[in-house]
């Protein structure tokens, strides 16, 4: 039996956090969330909202207070901007745990122009720095549990197990002398938003040190699926479920591209292995982490949070398999290597209890079922992924650079005659 604690949930509005928040409220938390609900703005701004019809915050707490019997508050704030209004709640609530979701996810829409650039990089380096600093100023001693992502490490390994976090090193010195240090994992991140999770790990990093912060960092894979054990209990619970070209992460894609006949879009030759985690693990790795803080010792605690590894284009076609569609292999609009390998260890979490979900045990087929059911809201124009990693990528560019040069040749042809 766990011992009850103060639970905020930052970001409590999105896909994780918001089955998070049922999860920690079921297993006798007392939750409260904060989320500013710019998500569901920029839905509107994408004009590609979740799959599954997500109800209001209003509806979604009282809904669970109808099933569950238990209060979940709500604060919309923005921890990005409004230190004042986070500083408040923190002395008010003193949380034992903070719960970090609240930052800017999706790596095509951080990629996809200037605007959203600068977004990303101010919300989320600005609301992870917002909370740390704001916790030292006010002296409570909350353990915050911050989720960031296995794309820190980068993905063009070759097959090296990856630690969690921290890497052993020996540096030759002077005289044969070897120095060992303990370092963090080089960062290797491969878009802006990945960018952010290594800047934020940094500031945990200086402010578990200098202030004596609890911090877990978890370094989640790529989540899948969309209902848990709470938000399976009543219509106005469900969960969001993404698919677009920006925000829909490539399982979740797949199955729901399966489910309404489109083409598996696999970019490139699909050589990318990628970390992946089913949601109702995450909300299980979750409640671990808030049931095992650090000592404060200095050192940020880092997760592996994953359960499994797979190679895209082995996903797509064990999807085309089961649900019977057709795959195709897309111009890759990312900056990432062909192909990679990709081991890690989540050693952790499998020490802690976690009995991992495979993609084997029927929750895909489950995935496809919600996706079927709500495929009349599905809207074709937002399944491309149209953010590119570079200009030279951007469809036209080609055509313009040939089509210069050809102008180009052209003009040297006509100077050349008349010349003549
Ligand atoms: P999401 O976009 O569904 O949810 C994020 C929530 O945070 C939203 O409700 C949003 O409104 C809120 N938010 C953003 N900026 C905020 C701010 N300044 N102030 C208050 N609230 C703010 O994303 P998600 O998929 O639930 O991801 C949650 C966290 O988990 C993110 O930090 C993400 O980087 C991490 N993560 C997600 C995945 C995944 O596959 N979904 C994988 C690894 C890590
Ligand atoms: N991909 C396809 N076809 C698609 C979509 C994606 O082949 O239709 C490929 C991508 O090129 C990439 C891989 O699938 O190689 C994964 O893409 P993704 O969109 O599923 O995942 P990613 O952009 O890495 O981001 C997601 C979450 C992010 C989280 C990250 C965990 O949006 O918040 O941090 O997964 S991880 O990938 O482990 O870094």
């Amino acid at each position: 039996m766990q011992a009850m604690k103060k639970v905020l949930v930052i970001g409590g509005d999105g896909f994780c956090g918001w089955p998070t928040a049922l999860h920690l409220s079921e297993l006798g938390h007392e939750v409260t969330i904060a989320d500013n609900l710019s998500r569901r703005a920029i839905d509107a701004e994408l004009g590609a909202e979740s799959l599954t019809p997500i109800e209001t915050m209003e509806t979604r707490i009282a809904a669970w207070k109808e099933v569950s019997g238990k209060t979940i508050g709500f604060a919309q704030i923005d921890v990005a901007k409004d230190v004042i209004a986070l500083r408040s709640l923190l002395e008010e609530m003193r949380p034992d745990t903070v719960i970090h979701f609240g930052e800017q996810r999706a790596a095509p829409y951080s990629m996809k122009g200037l605007k959203q650039k600068l977004y990303t990089v101010d919300n989320n380096i600005s609301a992870t720095h917002n909370l740390l600093a704001v916790i030292s100023e006010t002296g409570i001693d909350p353990h915050v549990v911050h989720l960031g992502t296995m794309g820190v490490y980068g993905y063009d390994g070759d097959g090296l197990t990856i630690p969690e976090g921290y890497l052993t090193v020996f540096v030759p010195g002077e005289d044969n002398q070897m120095f060992k240090r303990d370092i963090l994992y080089p960062t290797n991140p491969g878009s802006v938003y990945h960018m952010t999770k290594s800047m934020d790990q940094l500031l945990l990093q200086f402010y578990a040190k200098n202030d004596m912060i609890r911090v877990t960092d978890l370094h989640q894979g790529i989540v899948w699926g969309t209902q848990t054990e709470e938000t399976r209990r009543d219509v106005r619970l469900i969960n969001r479920f993404d698919y677009d070209g920006d925000y829909g992460t490539v399982l979740n894609r797949f199955l729901m591209q399966a489910a309404v006949g489109h083409p598996l879009t696999v970019h490139g030759t699909g050589g990318q292995t990628r970390a992946f985690i089913h949601i109702q693990d995450t909300v299980r790795c979750v409640a671990l982490a808030v049931a095992n803080p650090p000592e404060q010792n200095g050192k940020v605690k880092i997760l592996n949070q994953m359960t499994e590894t797979h190679r895209v284009r082995d996903l797509a076609n064990l999807i085309g398999r089961i649900a019977d569609a057709e795959v195709a292999l897309v111009d890759n609009p990312r900056k990432e290597a062909a192909e990679n390998d990709l081991r890690v260890s989540n050693a952790t979490f499998l020490d802690l209890g976690l009995k991992p979900i495979t993609l084997a045990e029927g929750l895909l087929e489950e995935t496809v079922e919600i996706a079927t059911k709500y495929a009349h809201r599905y809207k074709p124009e937002t399944v491309a992924c149209v953010s590119t990693w570079t200009d030279q990528q951007k469809p036209g560019f080609v055509r313009d650079e040939l089509h210069s040069f050809s102008q180009n040749t052209a003009d040297r042809t006509a100077t050349a005659e008349t010349r003549g």
